[in-house]
């Protein structure tokens, strides 16, 4: 036994009628080299290739009529079969569609503890109702209308595949990733701490407290930031939250404050 020999972490098999939707992207970044490093594998299956007809045909009218075309159910139930033969069972097979749940970062920490996971992406109106069958859940990534399930595949692979221990470089700042607490972002800076911006624009500053080197302090005016950008951008997120004392205290007063605002 080689004292070099890794084991892929996690294999994603991608259903598409369009590979190199799937495949581009993939060759840049974070994720691209974790599938150069072994820590990630990515298959991505044609879906033309499980039909037996001559053209290749992988669409058909719908029954009763009505606009648009339907994914046929054989090529798809074929690929499934050829993952499920190649991965064995159980295997989680994701169907990518409107009409699925919304995923969320809590759907993507439960999926990175799994080790095949099939992604099946719909096109034209949708898949055959009888597909749905073969597919262990069922994922939308918004309320708005895509062309096809290729782009909410790649952001469910993406959210999923960062979460694997190795991808991503920094290990703390996937820990710390504020969504896992449920706050947003405090605001970052970078040199120069004064910017002018065109001729003669106003000159940009960085806030005072973080250049003075007090951590307390900084810590402190982050904790605010990220707790007051959140009361005002994303309110529902608080609700699920999981905040520190420090942080539900700054909560208390920043509420305080604005409905003092509110009653002036
Ligand atoms: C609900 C919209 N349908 C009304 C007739 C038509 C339709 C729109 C878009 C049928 C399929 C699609 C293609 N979209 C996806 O496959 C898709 C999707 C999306 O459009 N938005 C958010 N998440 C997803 S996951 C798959």
């Amino acid at each position: 036994m080689s004292g070099f020999s890794r084991t892929v972490s996690m294999t994603f098999d991608i259903v598409t009628i369009f590979p190199r939707v799937i495949e581009q992207p993939l060759e840049a970044g974070v994720l691209g080299r974790a599938i150069e490093r072994g820590v990630l594998d990515v298959k991505v299956h044609d879906l033309r290739r499980f039909t037996t007809d001559r053209h290749h045909v992988v669409d058909d009218v719908p029954y009763g009529g009505g606009p648009g075309m339907v994914l046929k159910p054989e090529p798809m139930f074929r690929a499934v079969d050829f993952v499920e033969a190649e991965r064995g069972r159980p295997l989680t097979v994701i169907l990518t569609s409107p009409q699925g749940r919304r995923f969320t970062q809590a759907d993507a920490r439960r999926l990175a503890a799994c080790q095949h996971i099939a992604l099946l992406c719909g096109r034209y109106e949708g898949f055959d109702e009888r597909v749905r069958g073969r597919a262990t859940e069922e994922l939308s990534i918004g309320d708005y209308v895509l062309t096809g399930g290729e782009l909410p595949a790649l952001v469910i692979l993406e959210a999923v595949a960062r979460l694997i221990p190795g991808v991503v470089g920094d290990e703390q700042s996937v820990a710390e990733d504020s969504f896992s607490r449920g706050l947003l972002d405090f605001p970052q800076y970078t040199r120069p701490a004064e910017l002018t911006v065109g001729e003669s624009g106003p000159t940009l500053r960085v806030p005072e407290v973080l250049l003075s080197g007090h951590h307390a302090e900084i810590r402190r005016w982050r904790k605010r930031e990220a707790v007051s950008r959140t009361l005002t951008r994303r309110p529902d997120l608080l609700a699920t939250a999981s905040l520190d004392e420090e942080e539900k205290e700054i909560l208390r007063a920043l509420q305080d404050d604005r409905m003092a605002e509110w009653q002036k």
